[in-house]
């Protein structure tokens, strides 16, 4: 696992019994059921009771994956003992879950027509600001542009757990390894597509430029993968007619832990490790946090 810092990426395979994660997928669809009616019906009611903040599940409260409604046990995933090991290798044993939810990625077919309109060249179209408070304990999206998630200096790592198959259609997680060695930038980020090369793209921030690679997250319900919160990820639109259902995680590194490669990566990033001024790390979004056209880099 030592190349963890060097790629900032692992995928374990599939760790998870499948049946279990269906079994949770199927309550998630029965407690949930996604159609038309969870995204508010015309621009009017969102303008009125819509808002550009707080609209993701949160860590303790409005988040149906801990709630008493779902009241489902866990264990089969984090007490999992290949779970655990694939983890502490990279986190080390202490390691601490600082978050979790349920993702949903939203086939296009799927959003009101007056939204389509309004998503298109959005890199990053987070759909709960569109979706009524009652349904905002889930965190859908329509897809993701390559970006990172650690931006404030908190070390963590994402891990995501396919519920159900996911393969070229179902908005696969797309990851750009050793993308993390430039350090915390701001998005939209510098990424060009190799002419030549499969798979490889050059990423720049004004410096130092690198080649990264990009590894795709294809798999049956179980599978699971994790990255380092500075690496670069994303996904594209969901082709197929049904959500793809997942769990993502953050997790805490052990800080004792003296060999994590997952801290010790820091010693080689070269760029800072947070943007302090954080409302200017996204140009894509405006002041009141509203989306901005920014185009994408990522494709199918
Ligand atoms: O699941 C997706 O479509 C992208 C999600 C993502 O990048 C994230 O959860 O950090
Ligand atoms: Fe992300």
């Amino acid at each position: 696992m030592k190349d963890f810092e060097k790629t900032g990426f692992k995928n374990f395979g599939r760790i998870i019994d499948k049946k279990k994660c269906l079994e949770l997928q199927k309550k998630i669809r029965k407690l949930r059921k996604l159609n038309k009616n969870i995204f508010y019906k015309s621009e009017k009611e969102f303008l009125k009771k819509g808002r550009f903040y707080k609209y993701a599940p949160g860590v303790k409260d409005h988040n149906l994956l801990i709630s008493n409604e779902l009241e489902h046990d866990l264990g089969f995933i984090e007490k999992n003992p290949k779970f655990i090991k694939n983890v502490s290798k990279i986190l080390g044993q202490n390691y601490e879950i600082i978050k979790k939810s349920i993702i949903r990625s939203v086939p296009f077919s799927m959003i009101p027509k007056w939204l389509t309109k309004k998503l298109e060249d959005i890199g990053r179209p987070n759909l709960n600001p569109y979706i009524k408070d009652d349904f905002q304990d889930i965190q859908y999206f329509l897809n993701a542009d390559f970006h990172q998630d650690m931006q404030t200096g908190k070390k963590f790592c994402t891990l995501y757990v396919y519920l159900d198959d996911v393969g070229k259609k179902d908005s696969y997680l797309q990851v750009l390894e050793g993308s993390h060695i430039l350090g915390a930038q701001i998005y939209p980020h510098y990424l060009r597509k190799s002419n030549t090369k499969k798979d490889v793209w050059y990423y720049n921030d004004n410096k130092e430029l690198i080649e990264v690679k990009q590894k795709n997250i294809i798999g049956k319900g179980g599978t699971v993968a994790c990255w380092h919160g500075l690496t670069l990820h994303g996904t594209y639109y969901n082709f197929s007619k049904t959500p793809r259902v997942s769990l993502r995680y953050l997790i805490k590194p052990d800080s004792k832990s003296k060999n994590s490669p997952f801290l010790n990566s820091f010693k080689d990033i070269k760029g800072k490790i947070s943007i302090k001024d954080i409302s200017k790390a996204r140009l894509d979004l405006n002041d009141d946090r509203s989306f901005r056209k920014t185009g994408m880099s990522i494709t199918f």
